[in-house]
């Protein structure tokens, strides 16, 4: 893949072999694409599949005996793959990605000091970001030489150090930004973020400015939880269930099982896709392996509705314009007492659905007036409804205004608070929520910062911090200075990959907390570090023993999280004893006593039961089986919005179709063999992919009116919305998907390059990642060289 902006320039990006290599593994060899898979989700398909990766990883007898705790409240470790709440009932809550992601984290190779010896950066630039992974685990703190252009060993102290004096020499504590990646667990968010706001900044982007910020902003508005009000308990009893937005079968398979004991008892599980992915058709239960052998599949649908991207705003309207329809033959269909003592601004939205035409909204969603009265008679024919959604929601312009319709929308029918109800975002990382709920956030309320100040006896700073894309805008005007990588990979993550990159590059100093190597420590600063740090999967020794964390799960669950490996060196240190060095080496008066919290982490649950609402006896809660469920006024029907209800919006029905005939909208999608950043291999089984990830699917139609064959090689030329700058990928195939028209697909973080760091939506401040404005034409190359 070429990166036309970047081309001849060296922040450490891959600038040229292998030709087509991407950030995958080289795929020079044969590649593939049969359409979508066939056979049910999970199945076979992914119990061979995890067997390839066990080998791979040569870790067939401990691979499995981790599986066996993974996902055990108290006495396993929490998986890290999917922040999908665990099901209690189930022995084995295990699925196909799951063990995937705990084994790559278990490998037994490793990037250590001789690795580092071996290879300058320059040389590991040029590596694939799969063989920079691949590499292994990193076993001790690594510093950036400039004289050799190697990474060298540095002592913990000496690494504290660095950064302690490099902070203390800033003009402003607001020239550091403390970005985190949702793993981190609730405890060592709590003490990030205590310690930048110590330090005196809000300056705490996180990987969350890029998956559901657009959900907690309009959830919040609404009905005041920035978090989906349902519960596991709520998706077993409720009889519709609409699933928007969601790849299931790659980023949340357990669900899959939750989506086929819905069907099965006779409820309606409606996919709204512009892609039929697989879990909308049928599946293997994950858990059940006893199926696999009598391949005994499930349907884990019952309808899919191929929506124009971005047209789920518009669905959503109409099928509120059918319930009013029906009102006003039979004013029982609304919850008039639930409306009339709970809600406000019913009438003006009332008003705004009925002056909304059918063109206009079947158009806008790309689905028939048809589709949409059939998807409204199936919410008005259930009394329990949840709607559940995540990146194909999010990701968009109006991501903000479609979560706020979706409430609207089950606000008519009362379907909030009351049980197999409520809105529910499947969110991303393990414990992405759980880091907001601990205080990471760039605009926390002055009431959040109040009791934290009152309780940890320090004056937070009251300006809002950067989020994500400011931090790269930031980097670039030279406002921040020091960038620190509390796990994740932002280079790769954050949109425009080599502007991206450039800011990086120009940082003072760097700092990578990781378990592995990648991008985001080649392109690094004038001074760079890379800290090692415990998996969740390893044992956590301090001195009042072994240590467990806690995780909140994507339903408000937070549970305790042991690990029970030996570490991978026993150099490594965890999360909340690296955040305790860095504020110990830095804030010289400090008030907060870091060395206590790491000698024993009951005491940081302690303090964080004083500070959080809902925690209080957070250390006895959190020990019981199953965790604790952290109370939600919403859920009770408190809703505690500035007007004490829950409050309808009232916006706009937006135009989501580009005014050029020629442009299309592309979105960046993650394979079914990677975990964001992380690509496993080049295949992607639910697709029908093989060996290929430098690819665009396209309308049949699409490709024929632009002269473009099956496979053929093609250019994407990116028109930025926000500035009209463009950007560039070069000889990339095109493949023939069930794609409606004027839509196209392909991967991140590959595709992050053609997204412009103004490219965001301006109701969340998320990246466009669900809407990038292409053109798509044969390539002057012809041939992939
Ligand atoms: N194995 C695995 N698990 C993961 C991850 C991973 O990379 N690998 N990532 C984790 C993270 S951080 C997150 S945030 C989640 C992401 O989980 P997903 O949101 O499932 O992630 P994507 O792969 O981006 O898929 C987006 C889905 O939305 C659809 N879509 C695109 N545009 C639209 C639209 O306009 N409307 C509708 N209705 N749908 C649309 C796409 O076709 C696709 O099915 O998964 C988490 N779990
Ligand atoms: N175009 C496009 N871009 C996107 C998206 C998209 O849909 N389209 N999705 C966005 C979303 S939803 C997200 S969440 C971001 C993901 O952004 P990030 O969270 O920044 O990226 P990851 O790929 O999850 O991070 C992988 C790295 O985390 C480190 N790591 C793994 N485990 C641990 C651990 O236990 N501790 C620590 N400290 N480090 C660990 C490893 O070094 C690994 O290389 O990407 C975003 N970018
Ligand atoms: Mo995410």
């Amino acid at each position: 893949m070429a990166i036309d902006s970047n081309e001849g320039s060296a922040f450490g990006l891959m600038t040229d072999a292998p030709r087509q290599g991407g950030f995958g593994p080289a795929t020079t060899g044969p590649w593939e694409s049969k359409g979508a898979y066939r056979h049910p989700a999970a199945g076979w398909g992914a119990a061979i599949s995890v067997g390839e990766v066990l080998l791979r990883e040569r870790e067939p007898i401990i691979g499995t005996k981790a599986m066996f705790t993974m996902n055990h409240p108290g006495r396993g470790f929490d998986c890290p793959g999917c922040a999908w709440p665990d099901d209690q009932g189930v022995t084995l809550d295990i699925c196909e990605n799951g063990i995937k992601h705990v084994t790559w984290e278990m490998t037994r190779e490793r990037a250590d000091r001789a690795f580092f010896a071996a290879h300058t950066v320059a040389e590991l630039s040029q590596w694939t970001d799969h063989a920079l992974e691949k590499a292994g685990r990193l076993t001790e703190p690594m510093v950036y030489d400039p004289e050799t252009d190697h990474y060298v060993p540095i002592s913990w102290d000496d690494a504290f150090g660095l950064i302690g004096e490099t902070l203390r020499r800033l003009d402003s504590p607001d020239q550091a930004a403390f970005y985190t990646s949702g793993r981190l667990s609730n405890e060592a968010s709590f003490l990030y973020q205590l310690f930048a706001r110590e330090l005196g900044t809000n300056n705490l982007p996180d990987c969350s400015n890029m998956c559901h910020e657009a959900s907690g902003r309009a959830l919040t508005a609404s009905i005041a939880t920035g978090k989906g009000t349902a519960s596991l308990e709520d998706w077993a009893q409720c009889d519709a269930l609409f699933v928007l937005g969601v790849n299931a079968a790659s980023n949340a398979p357990r669900m899959l099982t939750t989506l086929a004991e819905a069907v099965d008892r006779g409820a309606q599980v409606i996919h709204v896709n512009p892609l039929i992915e697989v879990a909308e058709t049928r599946t293997i239960v994950p858990h059940e392996i006893l199926d696999m052998a009598r391949f005994k599949a499930t349907d884990t649908s019952t309808g899919n509705l191929q929506v124009r991207p971005g047209g789920d705003l518009a669905l959503i309207r109409g099928m509120a314009k059918v319930v009013f329809e029906a009102a006003a033959t039979d004013p029982t269909v609304l919850d008039q007492a639930f409306l009339d003592a709970y809600t406000t601004g019913l009438d003006d939205y009332r008003a705004l659905v009925e002056a909304s035409g059918w063109d206009e909204l079947v158009e806008q969603s790309g689905l028939s007036e048809a589709d949409i009265r059939g998807a409204a008679e199936i919410y008005l024919a259930s009394e329990r409804t949840i709607i559940s959604w995540c990146l194909g929601v999010s990701q968009h312009e109006h991501g903000v205004d479609t979560v706020r319709e979706i409430v609207n929308l089950l606000l008519l029918k009362g379907n909030i608070g009351r049980p197999g109800t409520g809105p529910a975002p499947v969110r991303g990382h393990s414990n992405v929520q759980g880091n907001r709920t601990c205080g990471i956030n760039h605009h926390p309320t002055e009431e959040w910062l109040a009791k934290l100040d009152e309780v940890c006896g320090i004056r937070s700073p009251r300006e809002r911090g950067l989020d994500t894309v400011h931090t790269v805008a930031g980097m670039h005007s030279g406002e921040v200075k020091v960038f620190v990588g509390m796990g994740g990979n932002f280079v790769l993550a954050a949109p425009d990959t080599p502007f991206t990159a450039a800011g990086m590059s120009s940082c003072e100093l760097t700092v990578q907390v990781s378990t592995k190597l990648n991008r985001s420590h080649i392109v690094h600063g004038e001074k760079a570090l890379i800290l090692p740090c415990l998996a969740r999967t390893e044992t956590d020794q301090q001195r009042a023993g072994r240590q467990s964390i806690s995780m909140e799960d994507a339903m408000s669950s937070v549970q305790l999280s042991l690990g029970a490996r030996r570490p991978a060196s026993a150099h490594l240190r965890s999360e909340p004893a690296i955040i305790a060095g860095i504020a110990m080496a830095t804030l010289t008066d400090t008030v907060t006593p870091w060395q206590d919290y790491i000698d024993d982490y009951d005491r940081i649950r302690d303090v964080m039961a004083r500070v959080l609402p809902g925690f209080e006896g957070y250390n006895t809660l959190v020990r019981q089986r199953y965790g604790f469920r952290i109370p939600q006024p919403a859920r009770e029907r408190d809703f505690r919005t500035p007007s004490g209800r829950a409050e309808f919006s009232h916006a706009p029905l937006p135009n989501v179709i580009p005014e050029e005939a020629d442009v299309l909208v592309l979105q960046t999608m993650r394979s079914h063999d990677q975990w964001n950043t992380t690509i496993y291999t080049n295949d992607d089984r639910y697709r029908g992919i093989r060996n290929i990830r430098e690819f665009v699917f396209m309308n049949r139609k699409d490709m024929r009116e632009r002269g473009i064959g099956e496979g053929d090689v093609v250019d994407i030329v990116a028109t930025s919305v926000k500035d009209g700058s463009t950007r560039s990928v070069r000889a990339f195939r095109a493949l023939e998907y069930n794609i409606p028209r004027g839509s196209a697909a392909g991967y991140m973080p590959e595709l992050n390059v053609l997204i412009g760091v103004n490219d965001f939506s301006a109701q969340s401040d998320q990246p466009l990642m669900k809407d990038i404005r292409v053109r798509i034409t044969p390539s002057a190359e012809r041939e992939v060289a």
